[in-house]
């Protein structure tokens, strides 16, 4: 059953952090056309072995990625310990399609969780509940297996509940021998394959029996659509914690069919693919990732952002750049994101924001003629207001340019046609 009152205790970090960092990594890396591969090429087995035995990411070295997130801001990480392609990153004794069997020899999935815990940061798991290497998982006819549309396996037989035995126990693997997980991402649900098809209330029971603290994604119901039973008055008991949009950020936030406030988590990547993809440069500016953690705070959301290592181990130097700059602008700036959430002030026309009790945060990322007004908020009310990068006192303006607006509340921040923050500067306002 559904415990409202643990749920919400579990949350409590989920909702205070607000910013992760997804890896997608595996032996997809080295093809470098995305983690679909197998499917999107129809690639057999045979076909794809050549990366097992190639596979032996020398520059791996966590402790970068580790140090590089904690420098972006970013307070939990999510690795992919298994993707669809079944290749395990960790010493699994269920099957030998892992990475200790590799060159490497390596079980990259404790190296991480070591690397990151060290830095502080929390640590979660993608497990793909798809496995487009185990005999057992339906082969013809998925939607989505590499296999789906080949004549050789019409008709083939697929114990699934030896899937489910062997799925499970994996699952159970990385729940007992890995100490305390923060989060598991299972991925995905899609046609009939969902819930208890996945034989999901067990699953559920024995990953909180060994992980009882564990926030868990949405999508042993759904997929990056779909919000699943979360957002009903009755979960499931497999029904996740929050709702998991994939490439978008939800125009008006999400709310539950009574409308309170729902928790979810943007998962988005810094260009167009997940794994590593040599010939993809669509990066997004920094600019547009900093606003866009903005915006999923100022609608209660949490935003997971991805980077795909390359099979040496090496994340992408754009991606790098891109979170160096992310954290230089929380590095002054992250008051107005951690332990922040939405503002009950409707979104004002030049810029977001975001509140944590009696501080609210005015991102203004478009400047004035002049004074900033701060909507929404009354003279009377405020305490005092800062810029949030170096503390200065902002006073409220009060004089002959502003005085036709008595509603709003005027401060300036720059005596230039710029501002301050090109991108976003946030103003701190204290109210009473
Ligand atoms: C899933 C994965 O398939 C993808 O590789 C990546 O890990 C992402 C974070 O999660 O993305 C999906 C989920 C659902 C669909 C397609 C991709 N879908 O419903 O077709």
């Amino acid at each position: 059953m559904f415990n409202r009152e643990m749920y919400n205790k579990r949350m409590e970090w989920f909702k205070n952090d607000r910013f992760g960092m997804f890896i997608h990594w595996g032996l997809y890396s080295i093809p470098a056309r995305g983690e679909w591969i197998r499917s999107t090429e129809r690639m057999s087995i045979k076909d794809y072995e050549q990366y097992f035995e190639e596979f032996n990411p020398e520059s791996f070295e966590p402790e970068v990625w580790a140090k590089l997130a904690k420098e972006a801001g970013m307070k939990y990480a999510v690795l992919t310990a298994k993707h669809h392609d079944g290749f395990c990153l960790f010493d699994t004794k269920l099957t030998e399609y892992k990475s200790t069997n590799t060159k490497s020899g390596r079980d990259f999935v404790r190296e991480y969780l070591e690397a990151f815990r060290k830095e502080g940061i929390k640590v979660g798991l993608y497990f793909s509940l798809i496995d487009w290497h185990h005999p057992d998982y339906p082969h013809y006819k998925d939607m989505h297996h590499p296999m789906r549309d080949n004549k050789e396996y019409e008709g083939k037989v697929h114990n699934f509940d030896n899937y489910l035995e062997f799925m499970h126990a994996q699952v159970k693997e990385l729940c007992t021998e890995y100490g305390k997980l923060d989060m598991m991402w299972f991925d995905f649900s899609y046609g009939d394959m969902k819930g208890e098809k996945w034989q999901a209330d067990k699953l559920m029971k024995m990953v909180r029996t060994y992980q009882p603290d564990i926030i868990v994604d949405n999508r042993l119901e759904v997929s990056g659509e779909g919000f699943g039973s979360i957002a009903t008055q009755n979960p499931t008991s497999y029904s996740g914690d929050y709702v998991s949009p994939e490439q978008i950020i939800p125009p008006n936030g999400l709310f539950d069919e009574e409308g309170n406030e729902l928790a979810w988590e943007a998962c988005i990547t810094m260009n167009d693919n997940w794994g590593y993809t040599a010939l993809d440069k669509n990066f997004k500016p920094a600019s547009t990732i900093i606003k866009k953690l903005v915006e999923c705070v100022s609608k209660n959301g949490n935003m997971l952002l991805n980077i795909g290592p390359d099979a040496n181990g090496r994340i992408p130097k754009e991606s790098v750049q891109i979170l160096k700059e992310i954290g230089s602008w929380m590095k002054y700036n992250n008051k107005s994101i951690y332990g922040c959430k939405a503002s009950s002030i409707p979104k004002p026309e030049n810029g977001r924001i975001t509140q944590n009790g009696k501080k609210i945060y005015y991102h203004v990322m478009e400047n004035s003629i002049g004074y900033i007004p701060l909507y929404g908020i009354k003279t009377g009310e405020v305490e005092k207001i800062r810029l949030l990068y170096d503390g200065t006192e902002l006073k409220i303006v009060n004089n002959w340019i502003v005085n036709n607006y008595p509603d709003i509340v005027f401060v300036n921040i720059s005596k230039t046609p710029y501002l301050p923050d090109s991108i976003d500067t946030v103003v701190e306002v204290t109210i009473k």
